[in-house]
């Protein structure tokens, strides 16, 4: 009776579209001292669902820095770079399959002139689709201290942790992968996906909060004579 209830569900389907969705991973990021780390957690698999139609994304520029630092995209996805600053800046990256210039920008926010409060958020925006997966280092030419992140994936399991760490991922049904987490500095952390449903902890080791060395478009160090350095 039993195996007759098995080849019956087999063969009509009632088993099989219930194995092919996809899992649930729920966790935790942290640093060393057990504290919550907001990142972007991803797993590394080479394929699955992708989304039917990505929403545009933005890393903004406001006050000197990239917001936010870190983003999770698909591939194919288009990410705008509104300047929210008064002053120009610009976006570029050298990193292969997905290099790109902005050039300088300015923001327009008009200003009430009595109060000097912002009425009209304007910022002119550059945007970048991005076409390969990978890891895109992100900076300013002009500001040294201002660097993002975007991890381009070629599925949609991805997620973002909130600020107490805590994250709930898509993963996909199957197949051999990892889970990464990635903080606003550029820290990686990766641990093995769990067998089953379940929850994890990933830990960022020794977490570096300083903006990672870099050079400018030019392939050269920055100049501290530059203006806005
Ligand atoms: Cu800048």
């Amino acid at each position: 009776m039993a195996d007759r209830f098995w080849l019956l569900a087999l063969s009509s389907g009632l088993i099989f579209p219930v194995l092919s969705f996809a899992g649930m991973v729920t966790g935790k990021v942290v640093d060393d001292g057990g504290n919550g780390v907001e990142a972007v957690i991803y797993a590394d698999a080479a394929n699955g669902e992708v989304s039917k139609a990505p929403p545009v994304a933005e890393m903004r520029q406001k006050d000197k820095a990239f917001v936010p630092r870190v983003l999770a995209v698909e591939v194919g996805q288009t990410v705008r770079f509104p300047n929210e600053d008064f002053v120009f800046h610009n976006a570029f990256s050298a990193s292969k399959g997905n290099a790109f210039d902005l050039g300088l920008f300015k923001g327009n926010a008009k200003y009430n002139e009595t109060t000097l409060s912002k009425i009209e958020k304007g910022p002119e925006a550059g945007v970048v689709k991005f076409k390969a997966p990978g890891r895109v280092d992100v900076f300013c030419n002009i500001h040294t201290s201002m660097s993002g992140v975007i991890v381009v994936l070629p599925h949609s399991y991805h997620t973002r942790s909130k600020p107490d760490g805590s994250f709930t991922l898509k993963t996909p049904a199957s197949g051999a992968y990892k889970i990464h987490a990635m903080d606003d500095s550029g820290n990686e952390a990766v641990i093995a996906a769990p067998a089953g449903a379940g929850s994890v902890k990933i830990t960022f080791k020794e977490r570096r909060t300083t903006v990672p060395e870099h050079l400018n478009k030019e392939g050269k160090p920055y100049k501290p004579g530059d203006p806005n350095y």
